[in-house]
């Protein structure tokens, strides 16, 4: 069907027509959808049966968030047919782009870890390695975020009544997962052995989406479950624990939290549920001796989330299988493997041992087991009282998931090369000395077909007009632009681009928005969750002090600057909803004011997610990446503006230190405290926002606004604010901060003066950008922790 003009055209035509002529474009989406599905269903049904009977190992990406993003345009690049189908449906009078938006996106995620998530699915597809998602299926993604009088309100969404076309239902490879229930142990010939008996049952459901690599690759799957009532025997006494509602709930919602630690019995029980349904899906589908485990199988825990699957293959490999300890254990340790993603206190997930007990009796024992071997082990050294801490998987009452996720795992892994740092010298210090090799970084990587192919297909045609089409296959090469840094023409026809990305993101957002904004300012782009440490609110403090400055000073008048922002806040995350309600508010008044609104445009872009990110990032000309140095393990949203031209203003924080790095300092704006700093002042307690309110003018003067209610209409919404940046301590130094942030926008500004060496510095960050795709790091976790080869192309 994708393969001449002429025939998909017939085909659409021939398919339109059986809907009664319907011409809309909802009708459009639905024909295209189905076509794209049938093209891969035959191939992905080989695949799939070819993977079953394979002898090779394969990947099992174990995730409680997969943030996937439409898939409709993806695909058809992916099959190589986007530009076909584009001009096909051109002739017949439809906008591709405009069907795409039609889709709406499974938000099955929160943020960085999500999306992460869904880049290595692409890059596992298109590298042609035999890599799986495991996940679970909301019903409702993350909630839509709506302003009301400027404060953020949630509402549910619900993805799926939206009808998706690329899932298939499998009931045939249903399961059954015991929750509560008691243990029983008997003693045979053969050994003890242990039964959980009474066990409520939930029925879990695949559906599976293929996941299209790009041409040369493979078509892997995607199977995330639903919780449905189990069609087997329920204890009478127990059976309201999962009765219809109960059961619904596992699979209804994601948890909306980002890196909030939500000690919610539903969670573990979602938790469980993944690592339950996907292990013993992994074991029954393929065939294989269970002795040779870890010669066919590699599990990733993408973070703690599903950390249970240690005890859970214990369990089966025992209960099931009948292996004893020893070899249970051997055969787990060297299946599975652990990314970290968060050394923030707060996310390091623990789960009290009384929850854990009577939800899950049986995997409860072997955790406590796992627990006791571990500690007859380290417990002859001489250990002090925090090592011993450090080492203990039980402690105080709780399970800490993090510590048993390095004990059960054969490789642990950060997210960049600082945040590895971090974990291998602090935070997880006597737990890399005890296990000397386990340790490794992965830095994160992005998928360059959706990030750049796909949302800026007018930068990638001019790339490979100038070096050659390579680079879509080998991201690397995009380092053949440094050549180009320096060529007027070349420097011309990037600037040209750029301003049109600007004008696709202000069509795109007085559609959305009803915002209109100039397109010839700057565009400074803050765009991620909205969390404490990643300032926020140091940027719109900022804002506040220019809209001052232009107020007060006839002379100052700055070149026009337009600052966005996006992203959501936790629903329950006071400080964070604050800030939302902090720059809305800032924004009403400089957005009104005849005079500031000439030199300054503030844009809170309302429902932030994927599909806003593809048209924001390729505009955007200053990458807003402020975090407090030590708090942001890796961020992906850095990578993705610099692999479309735009300049890093960044603290030395996760992965910016190697953005940085590959492209030198002398092409992003670097500023802020180093993380040693940062986690000096922690250690000692001896920073004192009051020293620098005391001693800067304007900081006094920012704070005494605040406070006085001038920033809020009506009650004091920023005194929570003023409060934890007073005698809350200022926790992520923002006020510390500040001044060196403000000196280097002026920097910017600067440069911005410049056009041609500043497209300069674009190019050059285009140019460096290649070790950013997800290709080059799922290579490197093949290599280094999974041992996948290519599957065999048909
Ligand atoms: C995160 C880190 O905070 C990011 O710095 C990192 O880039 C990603 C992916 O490794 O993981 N860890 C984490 O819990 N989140 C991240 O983004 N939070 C969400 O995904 C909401």
């Amino acid at each position: 069907m994708f393969y001449s003009k002429e025939q998909f055209k017939e085909e659409f035509n021939r398919r339109l027509a059986v809907e009664n002529g319907d011409k809309t474009e909802s009708t459009a989406y639905h024909v295209l959808g189905k076509m794209v599905c049938e093209e891969v269903m035959l191939e992905w049904e080989k695949q799939q049966i070819a993977n079953q009977n394979s002898g090779d190992k394969q990947l099992y990406y174990l995730s409680i968030e997969f943030l996937l993003g439409r898939l409709l345009g993806q695909n058809l690049h992916n099959l190589g047919a986007y530009n076909l189908v584009e001009e096909a449906l051109g002739e017949l009078g439809y906008k591709l782009a405009e069907i795409e938006e039609l889709e709406q996106e499974p938000g099955l995620g929160n943020g960085g870890l999500g999306r992460l998530a869904a880049c290595f699915l692409d890059s596992l597809a298109s590298l042609g390695l035999p890599g799986h998602g495991c996940g679970i299926r909301y019903r409702g993604g993350l909630f839509t975020q709506h302003f009301v009088k400027g404060f953020q309100v949630e509402t549910p969404t619900d993805w799926i009544k939206e009808g998706q076309s690329l899932e298939v239902r499998r009931d045939d490879l249903a399961l059954d997962i015991p929750f509560y229930g008691e243990t029983h142990m008997t003693v045979e010939e053969e050994g003890v052995r242990t039964e959980l008996k009474n066990a409520v049952w939930v029925k879990a459901v695949p559906y599976d989406m293929p996941i299209v690599g790009a041409q040369g690759g493979t078509i892997n799957t995607l199977r995330l479950w639903q919780a449905e009532m189990s069609e087997q025997p329920q204890p009478a006494e127990l059976g309201h624990l999962m009765n219809e509602l109960e059961t619904a709930k596992i699979s209804d919602r994601l948890y909306p939290d980002d890196a909030l630690d939500s000690g919610k019995l539903l969670r573990l029980k979602q938790q469980y549920f993944l690592c339950s349904a996907s292990i013993r899906t992994i074991l029954e589908t393929r065939n294989f001796d269970i002795e040779e485990l870890p010669e066919k199988v590699a599990i990733q825990i993408n973070d703690t989330h599903p950390a249970l699957s240690v005890p859970e293959l214990m369990r089966i490999l025992m209960d099931d299988y009948e292996l004893d300890w020893d070899k249970a254990w051997s055969l787990t340790t060297r299946t599975i493997s652990y990314t970290n993603h968060t050394i923030l206190e707060e996310a390091m997930e623990k789960w009290e041992s009384r929850l854990l007990r009577q939800l899950l009796p049986r995997v409860y024992q072997i955790i406590e087991e796992i627990d006791r071997r571990f500690r007859m082990e380290w417990e002859s050294k001489e250990l002090d009282e925090q090592a011993v801490h450090k080492l203990s998987i039980m402690d105080e009452g709780v399970v800490k998931m993090a510590v048993l996720a390095v004990v059960g795992s054969y490789k642990v892994n950060g997210v960049a090369k600082l945040h590895t740092e971090i974990l291998k010298k602090r935070e997880m210090k006597e737990l890399n000395e005890y296990f000397p090799h386990k340790f490794h970084n992965k830095t994160n990587g992005i998928t360059h077909r959706r990030w750049l192919l796909g949302a800026n297909p007018e930068l990638s045609t001019l790339i490979t007009e100038n070096i050659g089409p390579e680079w879509i296959q080998q991201p690397a090469q995009l380092s053949e632009l440094g050549y180009l840094a320096d060529s007027r023409p070349f420097l011309e026809s990037f600037q040209a681009i750029k301003k049109l990305k600007k004008e696709h993101l202000i069509h795109h957002l007085e559609r959305a928005h009803n915002t209109i904004v100039d397109p010839d300012s700057i565009f400074d782009i803050h765009i991620k969750r909205i969390h404490g440490y990643k300032r926020q609110l140091m940027n719109i403090l900022h804002v506040q002090q220019l809209y001052k400055r232009i107020k007060s000073d006839s002379n100052y008048r700055p070149y026009p600057r337009t600052f966005l922002f996006g992203g959501k806040s936790a629903p329950s995350y006071h400080f964070a909803k604050q800030v939302i309600k902090l720059i809305n508010t800032v924004a009403e008044r400089v957005n009104n004011d005849p005079i500031a609104r000439r030199h300054l445009h503030v844009v809170f872009v309302e429902d932030y997610n994927v599909g806003h990110a593809q048209y924001m990032i390729p505009a955007a000309d200053i990458s807003e990446q402020i975090s407090t140095a030590s708090k942001e393990a890796s961020g992906t949203g850095n990578m993705k503006f610099m692999m479309n031209g735009a300049l890093t203003l960044g603290t030395y924080d996760g992965a910016n230190v190697e953005i940085f790095d590959a492209v030198g300092e002398e092409n992003a704006f670097v500023f802020g405290m180093s993380s040693e700093e940062v986690m000096r002042f922690e250690h000692d307690g001896s920073y004192d926002p009051k020293d620098i309110i005391d001693r800067d003018p304007l900081i006094r003067e920012a704070i005494e606004e605040l406070s006085s209610g001038e920033w809020s209409d009506g009650p004091h919404h920023a005194d929570f604010i003023v409060r934890q940046l007073t005698e809350g301590g200022d926790p992520f130094f923002v006020l510390k901060d500040l001044a060196d942030y403000a000196r280097t926008h002026e920097r910017v500004l600067a440069a911005y003066e410049h056009p041609v060496e500043w497209a300069g510095m674009c190019v050059r960050n285009i140019a460096a950008s290649g070790i950013f795709s997800s290709d080059r790091t799922i290579q490197q976790y093949s290599e280094d922790v999974w041992g996948l080869s290519k599957v065999p192309t048909n």
